[in-house]
């Protein structure tokens, strides 16, 4: 068991980013039962939810004449367009069935604002609003943060580069997690990038 200083962060295992998903992650739901043992070794447990209004300025189809995996500038930023995914209240944005919420202590819900996308778990992508996370764990004398889930290379890399500069002792659990991979290499990429900050990447197996 992990001590009362360390929190298990899942990143947005929704619907939407598994198989037959409007995003979908290649194997993303291989995922689904190394977290739920991993849930076991926790006492405190947080999760993300990418939760879009329909409107969303990430979407390809709220910009006319533009395909997905094209460019606009969003919130002053250069956004890449993805498909329609994670709106709010419908089935795609909920968690996967098979996930354990049985011992979440709060859900953490991001990408509400059309005008900015939000990769990261604590903050938009131009760190103008904060979803309450960093305070949240602070709070609770949380110190280390174990972070997995979906997307590797955005949303899990984008909450574990904050988490690191925000103080927490980082580490990615790399087997529970995978990538979207527009470019073959992202993934690969990313745990690089992450690596050469200073977190640290294992394998669920260090804590099982
Ligand atoms: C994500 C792309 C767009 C993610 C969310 O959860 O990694 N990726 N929105
Ligand atoms: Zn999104």
């Amino acid at each position: 068991m992990q001590s009362k200083e360390s929190a298990l962060i899942i990143v947005d295992v929704q619907n939407d980013f598994l198989p037959n998903g409007a995003l979908a992650v290649h194997d993303g739901d291989q995922v689904i039962p190394i977290i739920n043992k991993l849930q076991k070794e926790f006492q405190f447990i947080v999760a993300t939810q990418d939760f879009h209004p329909a409107d969303h300025g990430s979407f390809a189809a709220n910009h006319s004449g533009k395909k997905i995996s094209e460019f606009v500038t969003l919130g002053g930023l250069n956004q890449i367009l993805w498909p329609v995914h994670c709106v709010q209240g419908t089935f795609g944005a909920e968690f996967h069935k098979d996930l354990n919420q049985d011992n979440w202590k709060a859900v953490f819900q991001k990408g509400k604002n059309k005008e900015v996308d939000s990769y990261s778990g604590f903050f938009d992508n131009a760190r103008k609003e904060s979803t309450g996370l960093a305070d949240y764990l602070m709070k609770e004398r949380i110190k280390k943060v174990y972070i997995t889930g979906l997307a590797l290379d955005y949303c899990v890399k984008f909450t574990a580069l904050d988490a690191h500069s925000l103080g927490f002792e980082t580490y990615l659990i790399v087997d529970s997690s995978r990538a979207v991979n527009i470019d073959p290499m992202d993934g690969d990429f990313a745990i690089e990038e992450m690596a050469k900050q200073g977190i640290k990447i294992i394998n669920s197996q260090e804590i099982l």
